[in-house]
């Protein structure tokens, strides 16, 4: 087992860190203040290859694994994490296509978001159905050749920016997770709307909105995998994308550090800086162990996918463990920096409000216990 990263790996946490620092977080507060989507980061990132991260070499994509795009993730969410979420969630949408796309779907769709700065958007979660996939209400009528879908989507993140999206329906919404299918689809097909940007407590960079389908005309050529596969088209994405998630949360956590380790060395009390104090201590103890090993359980789970390797349970142990310990530690952020932490402007109230996130999107925390109990019950 060997924990060193190779100088190729130094270079790319380098280049991201970077880009963290000079593109990214100089900006962050002013984008979260005023919600904006921030089109020029995306573009840079995409420029640099930062974004699109897993469409392979053959594709012309950057093509990186896994395991590389975690330690890319984590360095572009110590900046800011709405930003990250949005350059992630590109990926994100992609990934069905990865999984389930066809050599000459692959060749398109892939074709079409690495010739010039392209996003894309994951389409899964609905109004009624968010931890319940298989309850997913979408329509998708068959008309000759074609699929008609109908019904609302919400939730989605790059959902008003994107340019691709990968989308979930059923074709009967009686027979549950037998039912869903996949699709592919250009953001401006006829029929797709989508709604006005939600207003979020945290990740206010990033685009989240409801999309309406109504009467939208899809050949089958953009269906991904076959008839009532998109159940497990789904599972396969999630599986292979919540590494990220806790990489992004590792990142998070991170810049709680290492803000609360700054600030502690100023801030005096009692005459002393607060550092020297063993309550103080404790908490940046506890945000660094934890981080460390929230590290581990990521950068494991994206290295077993990149084998090839079932990880349903440990990309839900990373997911599940890195984004509980971002959430303490960016609330113990706060309590290091005491009333100044409570307000805008310090940074790490926007890190706690950021870090609730990440126990919600890519399955909540209960779906992800969920997982791995059934995973322990079945062996
Ligand atoms: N990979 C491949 N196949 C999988 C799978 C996985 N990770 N997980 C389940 N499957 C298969 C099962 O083997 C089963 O197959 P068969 O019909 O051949 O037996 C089928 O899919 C149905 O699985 P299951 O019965 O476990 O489905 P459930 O409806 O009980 O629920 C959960 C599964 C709750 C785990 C799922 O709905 C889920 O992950 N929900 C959270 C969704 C989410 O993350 N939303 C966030 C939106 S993206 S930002």
């Amino acid at each position: 087992m060997d924990f060193q990263l190779t100088d190729d790996q130094l270079v790319l946490q380098d280049a991201a860190k970077r880009f963290a620092q000079s593109e990214i977080a100089p900006i962050a507060a002013e984008y979260d203040q005023s919600g904006e989507f921030p089109m020029e980061v995306m573009k840079k990132a995409w420029e640099l290859g930062l974004a699109c991260v897993s469409i392979p070499p053959e594709y012309d994509g950057t093509g990186l694994s896994l395991f590389d795009s975690c330690l890319v993730t984590e360095e572009l969410a110590w900046g800011c994490s709405g930003m990250t979420t949005s350059i992630m969630a590109s990926d994100l949408g992609l990934t069905p296509i990865l999984v389930a796309g066809s050599e000459g779907q692959k060749k398109e769709w892939f074709k079409f978001l690495t010739e010039e700065f392209r996003m894309a958007a994951f389409c899964l979660s609905e109004p009624e159905a968010g931890s319940d996939v298989a309850g997913l209400q979408l329509l998708a009528e068959k008309d000759g050749d074609d699929f008609i879908l109908n019904g609302t989507k919400c939730w989605i993140t790059n959902g008003g920016v994107a340019h691709v999206y990968t989308v979930f329906a059923t074709l009967d919404r009686s027979s549950r997770h037998k039912g869903v299918c996949a699709f592919v689809m250009p953001s401006d097909t006829p029929g797709i709307t989508p709604g006005k940007k939600e207003d979020k407590m945290g990740q206010r960079a990033s685009d989240t909105r409801v999309i309406h389908f109504d009467n939208v005309r899809v050949p089958r050529s953009q269906l991904l995998g076959q008839e009532g596969e998109g159940f497990k088209v789904a599972m396969k994405t999630l599986d292979t994308t919540r590494p990220s998630i806790g990489s992004l949360a590792v990142g998070i956590a991170r810049r709680g550090l290492d803000e609360s380790v700054a600030y502690a060395k100023e801030r005096k009390a009692f005459g002393f800086p607060i550092a020297g104090f063993q309550a103080v201590q404790f908490m940046l103890a506890d945000m660094a162990k934890d981080i460390e090993a929230a590290r581990l359980l990521t950068r494991q789970s994206a290295w077993m996918i990149d084998q090839g390797l079932r990880a349903s349970k440990y990309s839900s142990f990373a997911k599940c463990f890195a984004t509980d310990i971002a959430m303490k530690a960016t609330t113990d952020a706060v309590q290091v920096f005491g009333g100044n932490g409570y307000t805008k402007e310090y940074p790490v109230e926007k890190l706690m409000r950021d870090a609730k996130l990440m126990q919600i999107y890519e399955g909540t925390n209960q779906i992800q216990r969920l997982v791995i109990a059934r995973e322990l019950l079945k062996e």
